[in-house]
């Protein structure tokens, strides 16, 4: 017997599993659905990641376990192709970014079916299609439509390395997150999606769908409700979510960006509040939050409402311009970082009863109304590149902004011969005069088209919905395959897309069912976060430090079904987990074992063991292991199930297991290690094993508590019976089975007496 062949067994397997489509998803079948979504990778030119790989094996399994038990499992892929390392490579390389990306996309297929995933090629997507992007520019115009994207003059965060406008979110403490350069600012007009008029529903309505607890929690803190009043000092208002320490009062604070700056700064303050405004205003954003340290005296005062009081005002660099109204109440005595600043700029502290002033006390006095704030931006989405949608409006002169109509969508990216942003900071699609010079769809004028483009957040923000109609050239999908497929029954990804991508998809997916286009209010029933594999030498893996791992290099040595074992016995599903390949290397003997378990075994006849109680110690740990298994693979404990089967594989191999046993191991092993299984399984049947009927446990095997009972023909020991403890022990049906156990002991005697002590023993006494 030869070892387990991973380079011809697993090819094979998969050469005939794409030809026979054994893995497409039936539109409208009578079985139960089952949408199953991984998130769609960035096919950079580096090719698959381990993680990738890693992912991709959790969904699988899980498709593959769903489909055995008879659900219509969609499980798709699809490239999420647009951004800046195609851009940069492309402008590197002097190749058009869609040439890259199809090159990508390719190699990442290759992939993915060399690892044995399950997907269904039949409805991939790419998002730089211009037949999926038509549908992205579709969905802004309704967008547009409904007043919730407007165009805002706004200060940006800006990379000068990458020359990019950064969205909140693309900024990392003061930093651009793709490549780590400190970040400039600068007032520019963008585009900007009211995000925040949702905030309300994209928090409260959280309570519909199945999310890990912390996942809830961060997309709640990002939005960040906080009910509080404004209060008016004159004409100034603040926001505070502490109104009963108004009487605490005793200065307030402008942020330097805070239009009030100009209007009560004194002429004798005028030099020094310029100065600081000049040093901290522009980088003043929420992206840091400041310490209380710095700041300066305008020249001026207002009135505290609640004491009469008259209390100083400042400009500091630790209030944020873009939240509540820019200015606050600094109240020392119960506020920490107001304390700071007091004690820094000689402020008085004044104590007072916390809870005794009330909102309403407040708002009888006239001075001040209730409000809600929110942490949560609406999202800045234009980009000044090339390689993005471009935003489907043209502006006249005559009529101002006019839609693209939607007959003459897609607006698509013309060929140009650069792809290079320009210092300025427009978009590299400003340059060229043949696209950009249009006809006013309204006027019929000339006008000129919109030459931002979409950030890469745009194609993301609903590919979920084109994998149910992939080709639809009418919608953007059919609403019957949307009635059918939606919504999403888990979502399985990483924790990097908690407050961005998931955020920004649930935001599109209400716009679109409030409009009809859509059923449900949430896209993703579910969502599971899977964790992180780090370096061998437990440092995150990066080309830079040299310690990635190649999945092409371990499916070629090792076969895809050992690295699909040994990502899955890595860890828990959701924890962060160290490479090493000596693992790897343990998981390939595993399989080597798997395989000769099942060929040795096929070739011995199945003898009866001597004594009953081996074959049913047996058939109770297969009980357990099909329990086990079918359980943890729901919950995502992979690693365990692999455990529990390694503990069943254990004690086969000590015995010599019956066919029907290695059918359901190899019926377990299925989803884990689809090749070997499927190679066992074509030796005795002729469909596949991934079409097969998961085993199903029966409960009888489980119960721990039972009675051996000894059995004896003419007092010597021939066999044991387990019996449930308050079971079927009455003495006619223990005999009955204690007969059928020592058969052959019994053949072609006579039975004399029977002697039964009842939970213990059976004795046959025989003769000729
Ligand atoms: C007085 C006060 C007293 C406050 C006290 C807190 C505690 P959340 O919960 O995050 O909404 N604040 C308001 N606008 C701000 C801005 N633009 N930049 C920095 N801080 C700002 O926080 C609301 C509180 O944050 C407000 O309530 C205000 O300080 C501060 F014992 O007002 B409070
Ligand atoms: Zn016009």
């Amino acid at each position: 017997m030869s070892d387990y062949d991973h380079k011809t067994i697993e090819p094979k397997w998969q050469a005939k599993w794409a030809k026979d489509g054994m893995y497409r998803a039936e539109d409208f079948s009578q079985k139960e659905k089952y949408y199953l979504l991984v998130e769609f990778p960035y096919p950079s030119g580096d090719g698959l990641h381990i993680g990738h790989a890693f992912t991709n094996t959790t969904g699988d399994i899980l498709a593959r376990f769903w489909r055995m038990n008879g659900k219509n499992v969609l499980y798709p892929m699809g490239w999420d192709a647009f951004g800046l390392p195609t851009e940069n490579s492309a402008i590197k390389n002097k190749v058009h970014p869609s040439i890259l990306t199809r090159k990508n996309t390719v190699h990442f297929k290759e992939q993915n079916q060399s690892l044995g995933i399950s997907f269904d090629w039949s409805r991939e997507i790419d998002t730089t299609d211009p037949d999926y992007y038509h549908w992205t520019q579709w969905i802004f115009l309704q967008l547009y439509k409904k007043d919730l994207a407007y165009k805002a003059k706004t200060r940006v965060g800006w990379c000068p390395k990458c020359k990019i406008i950064l969205a909140n979110e693309e900024v990392v403490s003061g930093k651009c997150e793709r490549c780590g350069t400190e970040i400039a600012y600068k007032e520019q007009e963008q585009w900007i999606l009211k995000i925040t008029a949702y905030a309300d529903r994209l928090a409260d309505e959280l309570d519909l769908v199945d999310y890990p607890d912390y996942v809830k929690k961060s997309q709640r803190d990002w939005i960040g409700r906080s009910e509080g009043m404004l209060i008016k000092f004159g004409d100034i208002e603040v926001f505070t979510t502490r109104p009963d320490t108004l009487p605490g009062a005793s200065f307030l604070a402008l942020s330097p960006d805070s239009s009030w700056v100009d209007k009560v700064t004194t002429a004798e303050c005028k030099n020094e509040v310029k100065k600081y405004v000049e040093a901290h205003g522009y980088k003043v954003r929420d992206f840091e939050v400041k310490k209380a340290k710095t700041g300066v005296f305008c020249g001026s005062w207002v009135v505290n409402p609640a004491t009469g009081q008259k209390i100083p005002i400042w400009v500091s660099d630790y209030v944020l311009s873009g939240y509540g109204t820019g200015v606050i109440m600094g109240v020392p005595a119960h506020d920490e970082r107001d304390l700071t600043f007091a004690k820094e700029k000689n402020l008085p502290v004044i104590d007072v009863e916390p809870y005794k002033m009330t909102a309403s006390d407040i708002e009888k006095n006239g001075w001040g109304k209730k409000t809600v704030s929110y942490h949560l931006r609406d999202w800045i989405f234009s980009r000044q590149h090339y390689w993005g949608e471009p935003i489907p409006i043209i502006h006249c002169p005559k009529c101002g902004m006019v839609p693209v109509p939607e007959a003459d969508l897609p607006v698509t990216l013309p060929e140009v011969e650069k792809y290079e942003p320009t210092d300025t900071g427009e978009s590299p699609l400003a340059k060229i005069d043949s696209w950009v010079n249009v006809v006013c769809p309204k006027c019929k004028g000339e006008a000129k088209r919109e030459t931002d483009t979409m950030p890469n957040w745009a194609g993301s923000s609903w590919y979920y919905l084109r994998y149910t109609d992939p080709k639809n050239k009418k919608a953007l999908a059919d609403r019957k395959k949307l009635d059918y497929w939606q919504p999403v029954d888990v979502y399985i990804g990483g924790a990097e897309h908690t407050t961005l991508h998931l955020l920004y998809s649930r935001f599109w997916h209400k716009v679109l069912n409030d409009l009809g286009v859509v059923p449900g209010k949430e896209p993703y029933q579910a969502r599971r976060q899977h964790g992180v594999i780090l370096a061998e030498d437990g440092f995150r893996m990066s080309k830079s430090r040299g310690n990635t791992i190649n999945p092409d290099e371990m499916v070629e040595k090792f076969g895809a079904d050992s690295l699909r074992l040994y990502l899955m016995f890595m860890g828990p599903f959701d924890s962060t987990m160290a490479w090493n390949t000596a693992g790897l290397e343990g998981m390939h003997r595993f399989v080597k074992r798997l395989w000769k378990l099942f060929n040795s075994s096929s070739a011995v006849s199945h003898a009866r063991a001597p004594l009953a109680c081996v074959n049913k110690e047996t058939e109770v740990l297969l009980h357990k292991t099909i329990k086990k298994v079918t359980e943890d693979i729901q919950n995502f404990r992979y690693n365990t199930a692999i455990s529990s089967l390694m503990i069943l594989v254990n004690a086969l191999e000590a015995g010599s297991p019956s066919n029907e046993i290695l059918e359901t191991l190899c019926l377990l092993l299925a989803p884990f290690t689809p090749h070997l299984a499927e190679e066992i399984w074509s030796r005795d049947h002729t469909t596949s094993v991934h079409t097969a009927s998961w085993p199903k446990w029966e409960e009888k095997y489980l119960i721990e508590d039972t009675v051996t009972i000894i059995i004896q023909v003419n007092g010597k020991l021939r066999g044991e019976l387990s019996l449930l403890r308050g079971g079927r022990t009455d003495s006619s049906e223990v005999t009955k089975l204690a007969k059928e156990q020592v058969a052959k002991w019994l053949e072609g005697k006579v039975i004399k007496k029977t002697i039964y002590v009842p939970g213990k023993l059976v004795n046959f006494v025989v003769g000729e």
